[in-house]
């Protein structure tokens, strides 16, 4: 790397001589590039190595899609108080969901991630098939996952909560509170690495990263039973740097609702044992049910598969097929009107052609 201090900086957010070169790809003289470190909804604040500092997109990329936290930007000379940035670097290793509603619209939760740490509290909230879920829409993007089990201190059966969980994931215990194994997260990452914090709502995300910076950066606050209170307390998503160069780390607002971005095929990642099994049914189409000769049937009969784990993929492969139908008539939908668009530009140009005896445009 450069001996220039500013892009020494930049290797503190994790600038490499990979994004170097994209960069350069994308950017002209004038341009610096930074990193996006928080999306407060209306405001990102972007970093270039001499801390944060608002950001206000600019130009082609208006139309392009808003910046996510972790992505990398060009920056043009400031105007007063807000930095303009004019583009954006390809995305890479990106966590992506449906957005919250109704609409399938997919959501940039993180850019450039390294590793997922999947936070689960081993409260009375533990959801081993909500991890699994998450596992799921974590597959193929080419970022690493890691289950924290959360609030380890609070959990008396350790062994029983770890055997409810059939990943292929590194699971760790930690606890956010006294502080125990939370170690691993630095230890994973390493320096200019960055990893982001996904998981339910209360789960201690924030709690963990204030522990990992030690000190109260991130609010957070205490679940209550019967409300909300305690839920969905961070709205925003911010990155920070870890000390002892330690990597990077990316808070994030609890899910609100369980948001894929997946195809079918990733569920069968995901659940690779039983996708395999599924090979063996003597029947192509198997739908596992009363099959004769099904291979999943049988394998759970024998105690080999566990039952909730099977309905877990069941249920994935529905609302997956679901997801792709909703994503096909979105697409048909908007097809459809770029069409009506070109055949009213087409009429237009008729008329126009048709009052003044020739060609236009
Ligand atoms: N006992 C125990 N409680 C914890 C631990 N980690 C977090 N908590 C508590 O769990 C509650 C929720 O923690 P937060 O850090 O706000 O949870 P979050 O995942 O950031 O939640 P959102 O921001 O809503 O997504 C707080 O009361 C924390 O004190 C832990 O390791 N042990
Ligand atoms: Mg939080
Ligand atoms: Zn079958």
């Amino acid at each position: 790397m450069s001996r220039d201090p500013m892009t020494r900086a930049l290797g503190g957010l994790g600038f490499d001589s990979h994004i170097r070169s994209e960069f350069r790809a994308v950017a002209g003289p004038e341009h610096h590039p930074a990193r996006v470190v928080a999306d407060h909804g209306t405001r990102l604040l972007v970093d270039r190595g001499a801390g944060p500092e608002p950001g206000v997109v600019r130009g082609a990329l208006l139309r392009e899609g808003r910046p996510a936290v972790g992505d990398w930007v060009a920056l043009a000379p400031a105007e007063g108080e807000l930095r303009p940035i004019e583009a954006l670097i390809p995305r890479q290793r990106a966590i992506v969901r449906k957005a919250a509603g109704e609409r399938t619209v997919p959501q940039v939760i993180a850019a450039w991630v390294d590793t997922a740490f999947v936070v689960a509290g081993l409260d009375g909230d533990f959801n081993p098939r909500r991890i699994e879920r998450i596992l799921t829409a974590l597959a193929g993007t080419g970022v690493q996952p890691v289950v924290l089990l959360n609030k380890a201190d609070a959990c008396v059966d350790r062994a029983g909560a770890r055997a409810q969980l059939a990943v292929h994931a590194p699971v760790c215990f930690v606890s956010a509170l006294t502080g125990e194994g939370v170690d691993i997260v630095p230890t994973l990452l390493g320096k200019g690495r960055t990893g982001v914090l996904v998981g339910a709502s209360g789960a201690g995300k924030s709690t963990l990263t204030n522990r990992l910076l030690g000190g109260d950066v991130q609010a957070t606050a205490a679940v209550r039973e019967g409300d909300d209170k305690g839920r969905h307390t961070t709205t925003s998503r911010a990155l920070f740097a870890l000390p002892d160069g330690g990597g990077l780390l990316i808070d994030t607002p609890g899910m609100r609702e369980l948001a894929l971005w997946a195809g079918e095929g990733e569920a069968d990642e995901a659940f690779d044992d039983i996708a395999a099994l599924g090979q063996r049914c003597r029947f192509r189409d198997c739908a596992h049910g009363a099959e004769p000769g099904c291979a999943i049937r049988a394998a759970v009969e024998r105690g080999e598969l566990d039952e909730a784990r099977l309905a877990s993929y069941d249920k994935l492969q529905r609302e997956l097929a679901y997801a792709e139908r909703r994503q096909d008539e979105q697409a048909a939908r908007a097809a459809q009107t770029r069409w009506k668009s070109v055949s009213t530009r087409m009429r237009q140009r008729r008329n126009f052609e048709d009052r003044n005896g020739g060609k236009a445009w």
